[in-house]
């Protein structure tokens, strides 16, 4: 098998070493970061659609991220700050009073994956919290999780005070998790709903396209 396709297959099969070794063989052999870095990306992707139709399951998909990260650490020296920040900037949390936050990791990890440079602020995330990170790091999307019923209400006020902040319109608002629907993601202003990472990730492809944000 060629290099860059063990590369992929390293990822796909959730396999740390094997990708770990594969990006630096990769390297040795005098294939560009980039390039290594475009088939990881591809393997991931395989991954969420191999997931989404149901051939793939959360552990798996769990590993899979890790092992992108394995190799990814091998060619992060060699990648230039244009290449790994390629499709956006993803500020992303739980909201405020929910500690669920399995899905958030996998959903930033999908994220990840795909190139997106992503903030994790965790779980418990007030709308302050939200305002404060938009402020600091200046994203392309601020992305959401709730898992209950009653933290839900919490996305439509982060984005009330993103707007009373004047910032709604610089970002791109996703939101998923459990009890979230494509309904409420509508009623209370969001750009986008995901059921899983494997759609967060296409939804949020399809957000940057044509997005300029607050960095211009
Ligand atoms: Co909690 N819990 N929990 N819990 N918990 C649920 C959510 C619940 C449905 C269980 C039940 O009653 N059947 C229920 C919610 C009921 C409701 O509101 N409708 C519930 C409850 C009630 C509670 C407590 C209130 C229990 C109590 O103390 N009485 C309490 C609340 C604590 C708090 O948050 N304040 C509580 C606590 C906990 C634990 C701490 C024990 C633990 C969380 C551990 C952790 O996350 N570190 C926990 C767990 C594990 C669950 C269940 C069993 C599993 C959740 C999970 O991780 N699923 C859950 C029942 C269930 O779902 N079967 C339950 C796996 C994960 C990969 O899926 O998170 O759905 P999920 O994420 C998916 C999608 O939703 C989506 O993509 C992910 C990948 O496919 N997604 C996004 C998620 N975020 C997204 C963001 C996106 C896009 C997609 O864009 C930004």
């Amino acid at each position: 098998m060629d290099v860059l396709q063990q590369v992929r297959q390293g990822v796909i099969a959730g396999n740390c070493d094997g990708s770990r070794d594969a990006a630096q063989k990769a390297l040795d052999g005098g294939h560009e970061a980039r390039a290594i870095l475009a088939v990881m990306v591809a393997g991931m992707d395989t991954v969420g659609e191999e997931w989404q139709i149901g051939n793939m399951f959360i552990p798996e998909v769990m590993l899979a991220a890790n092992a992108l990260h394995a190799g990814l650490d091998v060619i992060r020296p060699y990648l230039s700050a244009d290449d790994t920040k390629m499709r956006g900037r993803v500020v992303i949390g739980t909201v405020k009073g929910d500690m669920h936050d399995i899905g958030k990791n996998l959903v930033a990890m999908m994220l990840e994956g795909a190139s997106f440079e992503v903030r994790d602020l965790g779980v418990d995330v007030s709308p302050a919290e939200f305002v404060a990170a938009v402020k600091e790091y200046q994203p392309d999307m601020v992305a959401m999780s709730a898992l209950l019923t009653t933290t839900q209400p919490f996305m439509r006020d982060t984005v009330r005070t993103l707007e009373e902040a004047g910032l709604r319109d610089s970002v791109k608002i996703l939101v998923g998790g459990a009890p979230v629907t494509q309904h409420f993601a509508e009623s209370i202003g969001a750009d986008g709903y995901a059921p899983d990472g494997a759609t967060a990730v296409i939804k949020a492809r399809e957000l940057m396209d044509g997005h300029q944000g607050s960095r211009g």
